[in-house]
């Protein structure tokens, strides 16, 4: 690691506070060019730390910059995996107010909910479909705290992978009766479609995405525990929102899930 543990809290408070006071900043590797992979994870861990001793509850885990049109928009190589609080979550058909957030966006995902645990290393396609409980549409709201959305890869791990709202819902189907590289997706916003894709646009399989995060997480000792909620990350670039719009995203044979944003 390259930054003491009083860095590490102070960063950890900077990034928590923007997200709370809907304030942005320029990326934390400004003026901390040497932090590295662990540093980031660690004011990510400090942040779920803050969070949890004030009561709010780890709900599930992200998988972000998963598909290439993310990673094109974003212009990075690599996948990135966060966490998901309780507070987070909006029910299907919910508000977002926008004046909690800073410059919200919109991907289309795939969730998943698992019946059991899942410990990297090692853990491949098959084990997550063995272990999934049911697949189902998401949408997740994701508001970096960057200025811009100006960041490179560890400011945004550090910044939780700009985690900020989801919503989970439509029709939840069991794994095996859904083929998750060809299911077709369609955002639409104010009813008129947005993005499209296939579920392979996620690594070539949405299952893989969660392998990944099995896998890394394994690293440190980690699991997924059972009933985690994962989202797998964007099948498509993510598309701006603002007050007023309706976002509704329907996915093959799972039905449809939406959100409208005041
Ligand atoms: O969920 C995601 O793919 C977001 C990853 C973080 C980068 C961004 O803010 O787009
Ligand atoms: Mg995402």
């Amino acid at each position: 690691m390259a930054l003491d543990a009083k860095t590490l809290d102070r960063l950890a408070e900077h990034l928590e506070t923007c997200e709370l006071e809907a304030r942005d900043t320029p990326k934390i590797t400004d003026e901390h060019p040497s932090m590295d992979w662990d540093d980031a994870y660690a004011i990510q861990n400090r942040i779920l730390a803050r969070k949890t001793a004030r009561g709010a509850r780890p709900i599930g885990y992200k998988a972000g910059l998963t598909s290439h049109a993310k990673m094109k928009q974003m212009g990075v190589e690599t996948p990135v995996f966060g966490f998901l609080a309780d507070y987070f979550s909006v029910p299907e058909g919910g508000t977002v107010r926008t004046s909690e957030l800073i410059h919200p966006k919109v991907e289309p995902e795939i969730a998943f909910v698992l019946k059991r645990a899942l410990k990297g290393p090692g853990c491949h396609i098959g084990d997550v479909l063995a272990a999934t409980d049911f697949v189902l549409p998401g949408i997740e709201v994701i508001d970096s705290r960057y200025r811009d959305f100006k960041f490179d890869l560890k400011s945004v791990v550090a910044d939780n992978t700009s985690a900020s709202r989801f919503v989970v819902g439509g029709r939840p189907r069991p794994p095996h009766e859904v083929d998750l590289r060809t299911v077709g997706i369609v955002l639409e916003k104010n009813g008129e479609p947005v993005a499209m894709g296939a579920g392979a646009a996620v690594l070539g399989h949405p299952a893989a995405a969660i392998a990944m995060l099995a896998n890394h997480l394994g690293k440190s000792g980690q699991e997924l525990p059972a009933g985690s909620l994962i989202l797998s990350g964007g099948v498509t670039e993510a598309v701006a929102v603002a007050a007023g719009d309706n976002v509704c995203l329907r996915v093959q044979g799972m039905g449809s899930v939406s959100l409208r944003f005041t």
